[in-house]
Protein backbone atom coordinates (compact mmCIF):
# COMPACT_ATOMS: atom_id res chain seq x y z
CA UNK A 1 0.00 0.00 0.00
CA UNK A 2 1.13 3.48 -0.86
CA UNK A 3 1.30 6.12 1.70
CA UNK A 4 0.31 9.84 0.53
CA UNK A 5 2.58 11.70 -1.57
CA UNK A 6 4.73 13.62 0.86
CA UNK A 7 3.94 11.90 3.73
CA UNK A 8 7.21 11.36 5.70
CA UNK A 9 5.28 8.65 8.17
CA UNK A 10 7.64 10.39 11.25
CA UNK A 11 10.83 8.69 9.85
CA UNK A 12 13.96 10.77 10.73
CA UNK A 13 16.01 11.52 6.98
CA UNK A 14 19.25 12.13 6.07
CA UNK A 15 19.58 15.61 5.48
CA UNK A 16 20.26 14.74 1.68
CA UNK A 17 16.51 13.71 1.70
CA UNK A 18 15.58 16.99 2.97
CA UNK A 19 14.03 19.76 1.14
CA UNK A 20 17.11 22.16 1.95
CA UNK A 21 19.21 19.73 1.10
CA UNK A 22 20.78 21.83 -2.06
CA UNK A 23 21.10 25.05 -0.05
CA UNK A 24 23.13 22.98 2.52
CA UNK A 25 25.21 22.17 -0.07
CA UNK A 26 25.53 25.30 -1.36
CA UNK A 27 26.43 26.39 2.38
CA UNK A 28 29.16 23.89 2.73
CA UNK A 29 30.74 24.63 -0.51
CA UNK A 30 30.71 28.72 0.47
CA UNK A 31 31.95 27.77 4.08
CA UNK A 32 34.82 25.82 2.74
CA UNK A 33 34.28 22.73 4.02
CA UNK A 34 34.32 20.79 0.65
CA UNK A 35 35.57 20.63 -2.65
CA UNK A 36 33.57 21.34 -5.72
CA UNK A 37 34.30 18.02 -6.47
CA UNK A 38 32.32 17.27 -3.05
CA UNK A 39 29.64 19.39 -4.00
CA UNK A 40 28.73 18.16 -7.71
CA UNK A 41 28.95 14.30 -6.00
CA UNK A 42 26.49 15.85 -3.21
CA UNK A 43 24.23 17.34 -5.52
CA UNK A 44 23.79 14.35 -8.26
CA UNK A 45 23.41 12.15 -5.24
CA UNK A 46 20.70 14.05 -3.63
CA UNK A 47 18.87 14.78 -7.06
CA UNK A 48 19.15 11.06 -8.75
CA UNK A 49 19.28 8.95 -5.53
CA UNK A 50 22.48 7.56 -6.69
CA UNK A 51 26.30 8.66 -8.17
CA UNK A 52 28.93 6.81 -10.35
CA UNK A 53 32.22 7.09 -9.55
CA UNK A 54 34.74 5.38 -12.32
CA UNK A 55 38.01 3.78 -11.36
CA UNK A 56 37.78 4.87 -8.40
CA UNK A 57 39.05 1.63 -5.74
CA UNK A 58 43.20 0.84 -6.71
CA UNK A 59 43.33 -2.49 -8.47
CA UNK A 60 45.89 -3.93 -6.40
CA UNK A 61 43.31 -3.55 -3.73
CA UNK A 62 40.79 -4.93 -5.87
CA UNK A 63 43.08 -8.05 -6.99
CA UNK A 64 43.54 -8.50 -3.12
CA UNK A 65 40.23 -8.71 -2.34
CA UNK A 66 39.11 -11.16 -4.94
CA UNK A 67 42.36 -13.09 -4.04
CA UNK A 68 40.86 -13.83 -0.38
CA UNK A 69 37.31 -14.56 -1.89
CA UNK A 70 38.30 -17.04 -4.33
CA UNK A 71 40.78 -18.39 -1.34
CA UNK A 72 37.92 -18.53 1.19
CA UNK A 73 37.74 -22.50 0.90
CA UNK A 74 40.73 -22.96 3.19
CA UNK A 75 39.05 -21.65 5.93
CA UNK A 76 36.38 -23.47 6.31
CA UNK A 77 33.38 -22.45 8.71
CA UNK A 78 34.70 -19.06 8.81
CA UNK A 79 32.44 -17.81 6.11
CA UNK A 80 28.38 -17.64 5.63
CA UNK A 81 27.44 -18.51 1.82
CA UNK A 82 24.19 -19.38 0.09
CA UNK A 83 23.63 -22.76 -1.35
CA UNK A 84 21.82 -21.75 -4.38
CA UNK A 85 22.86 -24.64 -5.98
CA UNK A 86 21.29 -26.63 -3.72
CA UNK A 87 18.58 -24.47 -3.54
CA UNK A 88 18.78 -24.60 0.46
CA UNK A 89 19.34 -22.05 3.37
CA UNK A 90 22.80 -19.82 3.94
CA UNK A 91 25.46 -22.02 5.80
CA UNK A 92 28.83 -21.86 6.91
CA UNK A 93 31.13 -22.38 4.47
CA UNK A 94 33.00 -25.76 3.35
CA UNK A 95 36.03 -26.82 1.59
CA UNK A 96 34.81 -27.04 -1.74
CA UNK A 97 35.05 -23.45 -3.81
CA UNK A 98 31.79 -22.53 -6.12
CA UNK A 99 31.75 -19.44 -8.02
CA UNK A 100 27.91 -20.02 -7.95
CA UNK A 101 27.79 -18.40 -4.27
CA UNK A 102 27.77 -15.14 -2.64
CA UNK A 103 28.87 -14.61 0.77
CA UNK A 104 27.85 -12.42 3.80
CA UNK A 105 30.01 -10.04 5.72
CA UNK A 106 33.50 -10.63 4.46
CA UNK A 107 34.78 -7.64 6.17
CA UNK A 108 34.91 -9.70 9.48
CA UNK A 109 37.20 -11.50 8.09
CA UNK A 110 39.28 -10.08 5.03
CA UNK A 111 40.92 -7.05 6.32
CA UNK A 112 40.74 -6.56 2.14
CA UNK A 113 37.33 -6.30 2.26
CA UNK A 114 37.59 -3.96 5.35
CA UNK A 115 40.03 -1.98 2.96
CA UNK A 116 37.79 -1.66 0.51
CA UNK A 117 34.30 -0.98 1.44
CA UNK A 118 36.05 1.43 4.40
CA UNK A 119 38.04 3.01 1.29
CA UNK A 120 39.11 6.64 3.04
CA UNK A 121 36.95 8.14 -0.27
CA UNK A 122 33.73 5.92 0.08
CA UNK A 123 34.31 7.15 3.90
CA UNK A 124 34.51 11.05 3.51
CA UNK A 125 31.49 10.85 1.28
CA UNK A 126 29.42 8.85 3.47
CA UNK A 127 30.51 10.75 6.15
CA UNK A 128 29.32 13.79 4.64
CA UNK A 129 25.44 12.15 4.12
CA UNK A 130 25.48 10.74 7.49
CA UNK A 131 26.90 13.85 9.15
CA UNK A 132 28.92 10.78 11.18
CA UNK A 133 30.97 8.17 10.20
CA UNK A 134 29.44 5.27 8.45
CA UNK A 135 28.38 1.84 10.28
CA UNK A 136 28.65 -1.37 7.66
CA UNK A 137 25.85 -3.02 8.71
CA UNK A 138 25.61 -5.87 6.30
CA UNK A 139 27.89 -6.52 3.28
CA UNK A 140 26.71 -9.39 0.23
CA UNK A 141 29.56 -10.61 -2.11
CA UNK A 142 28.33 -11.21 -5.20
CA UNK A 143 30.36 -13.84 -7.49
CA UNK A 144 27.70 -14.05 -9.94
CA UNK A 145 24.08 -12.30 -10.25
CA UNK A 146 21.03 -13.65 -7.87
CA UNK A 147 18.88 -12.61 -10.24
CA UNK A 148 17.45 -9.97 -7.20
CA UNK A 149 13.65 -8.71 -8.60
CA UNK A 150 12.54 -5.40 -8.51
CA UNK A 151 12.67 -3.84 -4.52
CA UNK A 152 13.84 -0.90 -2.29
CA UNK A 153 17.03 -2.26 0.27
CA UNK A 154 14.53 -0.46 2.72
CA UNK A 155 12.25 -3.90 2.66
CA UNK A 156 15.19 -6.46 2.96
CA UNK A 157 17.80 -4.68 4.79
CA UNK A 158 16.56 -3.54 7.83
CA UNK A 159 17.66 -0.33 10.26
CA UNK A 160 15.82 0.80 13.14
CA UNK A 161 15.70 4.31 11.29
CA UNK A 162 15.02 2.39 7.84
CA UNK A 163 15.54 5.99 5.74
CA UNK A 164 18.99 6.29 7.60
CA UNK A 165 20.49 4.24 5.08
CA UNK A 166 23.06 4.17 1.86
CA UNK A 167 24.85 1.27 -0.05
CA UNK A 168 27.67 0.78 -2.34
CA UNK A 169 28.02 -1.55 -5.03
CA UNK A 170 31.66 -1.80 -5.96
CA UNK A 171 32.42 -3.58 -9.43
CA UNK A 172 35.37 -6.21 -8.71
CA UNK A 173 35.77 -7.11 -12.41
CA UNK A 174 34.21 -5.51 -15.42
CA UNK A 175 30.53 -6.27 -15.87
CA UNK A 176 29.86 -8.32 -19.09
CA UNK A 177 26.71 -7.12 -20.78
CA UNK A 178 23.82 -9.98 -19.83
CA UNK A 179 25.46 -10.99 -17.05
CA UNK A 180 22.41 -9.93 -15.09
CA UNK A 181 24.18 -5.81 -14.26
CA UNK A 182 22.78 -3.70 -11.51
CA UNK A 183 20.24 -2.00 -12.79
CA UNK A 184 18.08 1.27 -11.46
CA UNK A 185 15.56 3.56 -11.86
CA UNK A 186 16.40 7.49 -11.78
CA UNK A 187 15.04 9.36 -9.00
CA UNK A 188 12.84 6.34 -7.54
CA UNK A 189 14.35 8.00 -3.90
CA UNK A 190 11.39 9.96 -4.01
CA UNK A 191 8.47 7.70 -4.76
CA UNK A 192 6.01 7.90 -2.05
CA UNK A 193 6.73 5.53 0.90
CA UNK A 194 5.21 1.83 0.05
CA UNK A 195 3.86 0.33 3.37
CA UNK A 196 3.90 -3.52 3.93
CA UNK A 197 1.12 -5.05 6.26
CA UNK A 198 2.26 -4.51 9.31
CA UNK A 199 2.36 -0.22 8.50
CA UNK A 200 6.23 -0.63 8.05
CA UNK A 201 8.69 -0.45 5.21
CA UNK A 202 10.11 -3.99 6.23
CA UNK A 203 8.59 -6.74 4.27
CA UNK A 204 7.71 -10.04 6.05
CA UNK A 205 7.90 -12.76 3.40
CA UNK A 206 5.62 -14.78 5.34
CA UNK A 207 3.09 -12.57 5.90
CA UNK A 208 3.52 -9.39 2.55
CA UNK A 209 2.94 -10.02 -1.41
CA UNK A 210 5.86 -9.85 -2.49
CA UNK A 211 4.83 -10.16 -6.00
CA UNK A 212 2.53 -7.47 -6.02
CA UNK A 213 5.19 -5.16 -4.07
CA UNK A 214 7.57 -5.90 -7.34
CA UNK A 215 4.78 -5.09 -9.47
CA UNK A 216 3.60 -2.17 -7.71
CA UNK A 217 7.09 -0.42 -7.14
CA UNK A 218 8.15 -1.34 -11.22
CA UNK A 219 4.63 0.33 -12.02
CA UNK A 220 5.26 3.36 -10.70
CA UNK A 221 8.59 4.05 -11.88
CA UNK A 222 7.15 3.36 -15.26
CA UNK A 223 4.13 6.04 -14.56
CA UNK A 224 6.23 8.53 -13.68
CA UNK A 225 8.53 8.00 -16.09
CA UNK A 226 11.50 7.45 -14.47
CA UNK A 227 14.75 6.33 -16.66
CA UNK A 228 15.70 2.80 -16.08
CA UNK A 229 19.59 2.48 -16.44
CA UNK A 230 21.99 -0.06 -16.36
CA UNK A 231 25.49 0.24 -14.96
CA UNK A 232 27.87 -1.42 -16.85
CA UNK A 233 30.73 -1.08 -14.41
CA UNK A 234 34.18 -1.71 -14.92
CA UNK A 235 36.53 -3.35 -12.10
CA UNK A 236 37.20 -0.36 -9.23
CA UNK A 237 33.80 1.50 -10.28
CA UNK A 238 32.03 2.34 -7.32
CA UNK A 239 28.17 2.80 -7.77
CA UNK A 240 26.35 4.37 -4.61
CA UNK A 241 22.67 4.95 -4.12
CA UNK A 242 20.04 6.06 -1.06
CA UNK A 243 17.96 4.02 1.22
CA UNK A 244 14.68 4.00 -1.43
CA UNK A 245 16.26 3.86 -4.96
CA UNK A 246 14.43 1.69 -6.83
CA UNK A 247 16.43 -1.04 -8.26
CA UNK A 248 16.96 -4.83 -9.17
CA UNK A 249 19.38 -7.70 -11.30
CA UNK A 250 18.57 -6.87 -15.36
CA UNK A 251 17.32 -10.52 -16.19
CA UNK A 252 20.14 -12.20 -17.33
CA UNK A 253 20.51 -13.54 -21.06
CA UNK A 254 23.95 -15.06 -20.74
CA UNK A 255 24.94 -18.57 -18.63
CA UNK A 256 23.57 -18.85 -14.90
CA UNK A 257 27.13 -19.10 -13.79
CA UNK A 258 28.48 -15.80 -15.64
CA UNK A 259 30.88 -14.70 -13.49
CA UNK A 260 29.60 -11.28 -11.79
CA UNK A 261 32.49 -10.49 -8.87
CA UNK A 262 30.99 -7.72 -7.31
CA UNK A 263 30.58 -6.27 -3.29
CA UNK A 264 27.73 -4.47 -1.96
CA UNK A 265 27.58 -3.20 1.58
CA UNK A 266 24.92 -1.22 3.66
CA UNK A 267 25.76 1.51 5.82
CA UNK A 268 23.21 3.36 8.75
CA UNK A 269 25.24 6.60 10.28
CA UNK A 270 26.14 6.25 14.41
CA UNK A 271 22.86 7.50 15.40
CA UNK A 272 20.46 4.57 14.44
CA UNK A 273 21.10 0.83 14.79
CA UNK A 274 20.28 -2.36 12.84
CA UNK A 275 16.82 -3.43 13.71
CA UNK A 276 18.03 -7.09 14.91
CA UNK A 277 19.60 -5.43 17.90
CA UNK A 278 16.41 -5.26 18.82
CA UNK A 279 16.15 -8.79 19.12
CA UNK A 280 19.74 -10.22 19.15
CA UNK A 281 21.75 -8.46 22.40
CA UNK A 282 24.80 -11.42 21.90
CA UNK A 283 24.96 -9.47 18.23
CA UNK A 284 25.21 -5.51 19.53
CA UNK A 285 28.85 -5.22 19.28
CA UNK A 286 30.20 -2.21 17.48
CA UNK A 287 33.59 -2.76 15.43
CA UNK A 288 36.09 0.54 14.47
CA UNK A 289 37.84 0.29 11.17
CA UNK A 290 41.26 2.37 11.60
CA UNK A 291 39.38 5.85 12.24
CA UNK A 292 37.50 5.60 8.86
CA UNK A 293 34.19 4.11 10.24
CA UNK A 294 32.80 1.08 12.22
CA UNK A 295 30.92 -2.55 11.33
CA UNK A 296 28.56 -4.39 13.23
CA UNK A 297 27.53 -8.39 11.43
CA UNK A 298 24.22 -10.56 12.20
CA UNK A 299 26.64 -13.00 11.72
CA UNK A 300 29.09 -13.10 13.80
CA UNK A 301 30.02 -12.86 17.42
CA UNK A 302 32.18 -9.91 16.71
CA UNK A 303 35.09 -9.94 19.52
CA UNK A 304 37.56 -6.67 19.97
CA UNK A 305 39.94 -8.76 21.03
CA UNK A 306 40.29 -10.83 17.96
CA UNK A 307 43.24 -13.05 16.77
CA UNK A 308 42.57 -14.27 13.26
CA UNK A 309 39.40 -15.44 12.17
CA UNK A 310 35.99 -15.50 12.95
CA UNK A 311 33.68 -18.80 12.99
CA UNK A 312 30.39 -18.01 11.75
CA UNK A 313 27.25 -18.21 13.76
CA UNK A 314 24.49 -16.26 11.95
CA UNK A 315 21.52 -14.85 14.17
CA UNK A 316 19.20 -15.81 11.08
CA UNK A 317 19.07 -19.44 10.88
CA UNK A 318 17.40 -21.64 8.15
O1 LIG B 1 23.82 -6.72 -7.40
C1 LIG B 1 22.64 -6.78 -7.76
O2 LIG B 1 22.30 -7.17 -8.89
C2 LIG B 1 21.57 -6.33 -6.81
C3 LIG B 1 22.06 -6.31 -5.40
C4 LIG B 1 21.10 -5.74 -4.44
O3 LIG B 1 20.01 -5.37 -4.74
C5 LIG B 1 21.53 -5.58 -3.03
O4 LIG B 1 22.49 -6.22 -2.58
O5 LIG B 1 20.89 -4.78 -2.32
FE1 LIG C 1 19.14 -4.18 -3.13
Amino acid sequence: MWAEPGNGLNMKTLWTDTPYAAQRVAGLFEAGEITAAERDDLAHFIEHGWLVWRAAIEPELIDRFASDIHNHHKYPGKFLITDHRRGLPNRPSGTTPDRYESLFDLYVNFESSRKVCFHPRICRFLSLVFDTKPVACQQLLFQRSNGHRVHQDTSVVAVEDPMLMAATWIALEDVVEGSGELAFYDKSHRLPHYLFNDGSKRMNFAADDQDLYIAELDAACRREGMAYERFLARKGDVFFWTADLVHRSHPRTLPEDTSRLSCVTHYHPTNTTPFWFRHHPNRTRVMAFDDQGFYVSAHYPLDRKQRGMLDVDSVFKG
